[in-house]
């Protein structure tokens, strides 16, 4: 029996701009619940993890926004991620900021031995305190997985790491930042940047990354960020890059992930329906989720 299980994590403390906290509620909105529906034998929707509305804290020593209660509200969604999987269910995460992955691979990796993760994304999201130009959180949950960063983050759930080097793919990356940079040459993270994509082809860019990732992991999760896609298909997201993965390269590269069944887990994160075009991106992630899940024409 197939099983999917949906966690809305309206968050938006990793980042400045409000109203990605609003990204789950804009995904439901776009039909995600009936679209996914005729995929599962059971679709269960559990709502959102309660975020509130706290204040904004910054950590005077590590200059990390709002660092506790991120730490804290990604332990919750860790417990929720964990419990979906010990049910037999896929758990497939509603955004909120990209900082919300920090919860969702504590809750899946202690489930794997070998876990890998594609990381569809504009950016890296491989910044520390020490090289984030920013302080804010949603530019560093890669780096977080791997044990990287501040100890609050790194040991959400109780353990680092979560993910070994070895096992990321990163696809779509247009803005690295210099640590980030360093980072992926010394622990030798394979990236697909958009020069590949336009090099290669999103289809070979999916036959590499699918055989790179089969033989040695034992699950893979799938962290789709909006902004990995061109501003002109999914234009409400924070930060916005232009020059990114088209909708229809995007589609393509969920159907082989479908077909090639590796992906065991998902996360759907920074649709941000204030910035957005009558919820374009909150409509074209549930198109995605579709393919990804083995929605077909014919
Ligand atoms: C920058 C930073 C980022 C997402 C922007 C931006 C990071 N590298 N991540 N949007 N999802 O602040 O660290
Ligand atoms: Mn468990
Ligand atoms: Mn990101
Ligand atoms: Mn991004």
């Amino acid at each position: 029996m197939k099983k999917l299980a949906i966690i809305g994590m309206p968050m938006d403390l990793g980042q400045m701009r409000r109203g990605v906290d609003m990204g789950p509620s804009a995904i439901r909105y776009a039909g995600i619940n009936e679209r996914l529906k005729k995929l599962f034998d059971e679709v269960h929707d559990r709502g959102d993890i309660a975020i509130g509305r706290p204040e904004v804290e910054v950590d005077p020593e590590s200059n990390l926004r709002n660092l506790h209660l991120i730490a804290e509200k990604t332990e919750m969604l860790a417990k929720e991620v964990d419990q979906v999987i010990e049910a037999g269910s896929f758990p497939l995460v509603l955004g909120g900021d990209h900082s919300i992955a920090i919860g969702t691979l504590a809750g899946v990796a202690k489930h794997y031995n070998n876990l890998g993760v594609i990381w569809y994304d504009a950016h890296g999201d491989l910044n520390t305190a020490e090289t984030s130009p920013t302080g804010n959180i949603h530019g560093m949950p890669l780096a977080v997985s791997i044990g990287m960063g501040h100890p609050l983050l790194t040991n959400v759930a109780g353990y680092a790491p979560k993910v070994k080097p070895e096992n990321i793919v990163i696809i779509g990356a247009r803005s690295l930042d210099d640590g980030e940079r360093a980072l992926i040459k010394e622990k030798g993270i394979k990236v697909y940047t958009m020069h590949e994509i336009d090099r290669i082809g999103m289809t070979k860019v999916m036959e590499d990354s699918i055989s790179y990732l089969k033989g040695k992991t034992d699950g893979v999760h799938l962290s789709l960020d909006l902004d990995g896609l061109d501003p002109n298909d999914a234009p409400g997201v924070g930060t916005p890059v232009l020059g990114g993965i088209s909708y229809r390269e995007s589609h393509l590269a969920m159907e082989m992930l479908a077909e090639s069944e590796i992906i065991t887990s998902a996360e759907f994160v920074e649709v941000n329906p204030i910035l957005d075009d009558k919820n374009k991106t909150a409509t074209v992630a549930v198109a995605l989720m579709g393919s990804l899940f083995g929605e077909k024409l014919l």
